[in-house]
């Protein structure tokens, strides 16, 4: 690819992309630096090669292109985002869909059983993972990776944890990224796990076309501790667990959120949210909710709301981006790092007004 730098990077920038295409047309052997600091797998060469696995489907090659791109190195970055940029054109084709509920809800389970029809209907599967907790535990999708053991072996599937290290954001990050690259191996379904907990939902949200909720029977009960924020992000909610003794209840359940839906703002215009149940025990309803993911895409592409929500993610995660690292800027300034703690006494004791206090921090910074 040619030199090209992002928009918003700067005229005289070196520290973003600029450096990274460069690197890629650098033979290894005159630059002692790139030999010196880069394992033998992230060479410039190999960036070619990996993309190449990447394209052609090659799920080793896949693997090792999304740990190149979680790495937090600084060298790794620049070749990842070189990777990236060459692959872009063979992204986008495909649905992405998020799947959250409450622990116990039935996840694991629900991917494992919704993944092993999809792959016996002839897609491609990649189930990702945006989870808030991974970074203390380590990830859940590898823990209980024996519930998606099926899955796991089927060769149409490829399953990947959450990135175990660094913010909420980084993690952000490092998903839409491997979702690319599923995308440019083949992978036409994305699936996207998240934990139902706090921020990491409305996060997925952003990241998918279409937005699924795995819900228990009892939603009375369930609602009063849900809150109405997240069932406005849905596009469907299936109850699930909906067999033996329990099948009566989650109907339910399920007419209880088909009222509680209609009363609701649906995240997606022309689209009202639906309500269903399954058994991810004995697959019950699973090929229905697939049809109805099916009505989604085709009318959601008619209408282009399809394709203007993706522009519009681009969009924000481009700026979610740039606010990102300007935090890091401001923060890791030194003597942002020196003053901070002064204004913040400052402030506490009553001698300074917020305001006053951040306005010199500001000048501060920009001197
Ligand atoms: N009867 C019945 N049990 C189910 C069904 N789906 C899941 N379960 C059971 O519910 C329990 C929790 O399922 P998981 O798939 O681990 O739930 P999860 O949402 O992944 O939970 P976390 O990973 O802790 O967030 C397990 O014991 C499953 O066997 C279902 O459709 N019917
Ligand atoms: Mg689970």
């Amino acid at each position: 690819m040619s030199g090209k730098k992002p928009e918003w990077a700067e005229e005289n920038e070196d520290g973003f992309t600029s450096s990274v295409q460069e690197g890629v047309k650098r033979s290894v052997s005159s630059d002692t630096k790139v030999r010196k600091f880069v394992k033998k797998q992230e060479r410039p060469q190999d960036i070619e090669e990996l993309k190449q696995g990447v394209l052609l489907g090659e799920r080793a090659r896949l693997a090792r292109a999304i740990t190149l791109i979680e790495s937090n190195s600084p060298q790794h970055f620049e070749y990842a985002q070189s990777l990236l940029q060459s692959i872009m054109t063979h992204t986008g084709k495909s649905i992405r869909i998020g799947i959250s509920g409450v622990p116990g809800a039935g996840k694991s389970t629900f991917i494992e059983a919704f993944g092993t029809f999809l792959c016996q209907a002839g897609h491609k599967v990649a189930v990702l993972a945006v989870d808030p907790s991974s970074s203390i535990n380590g990830g859940s999708i590898l823990g209980d990776k024996t519930r998606m053991e099926e899955l796991a072996r089927n060769p149409r599937a490829f399953i990947r944890p959450s990135p175990s290290e660094g913010t909420l954001g980084g993690v952000h990050r490092k998903t839409r990224e491997t979702m690319l690259l599923c995308e440019a191996a083949g992978f036409d379904v994305i699936l996207v796990e998240t934990v139902g907990v706090g921020q990491s939902e409305a996060i997925v949200r952003g990241m998918v076309d279409f937005f699924l909720l795995l819900a228990l029977t009892g939603a009375g009960d369930e609602l009063q501790g849900m809150k109405k924020g997240i069932l406005e992000l849905v596009d469907m909610i299936v109850v699930n667990k909906a067999d033996g003794s329990n099948k009566t209840a989650a109907l339910r359940t399920k007419s209880e959120y088909s009222r509680i839906l209609h009363f609701l703002k649906s995240p997606t215009k022309g689209w009202q949210a639906k309500s269903l149940t399954c058994s991810s025990l004995n697959g019950e309803g699973i090929p229905a909710l697939w049809e109805v993911i099916g009505d989604f895409t085709e009318l959601t592409k008619q209408s282009g709301v399809f394709e203007e929500r993706r522009r519009m993610q681009a969009k924000e995660w481009l700026y979610s981006l740039v606010n990102e690292q300007l935090q890091t800027l401001f923060f890791q300034n030194e003597r942002i790092k020196r003053m901070l703690p002064q204004l913040e006494n400052e402030v506490i004791a009553g001698k300074k007004t917020v305001t006053q206090a951040v306005h010199e921090a500001f000048i501060n910074f920009y001197k």
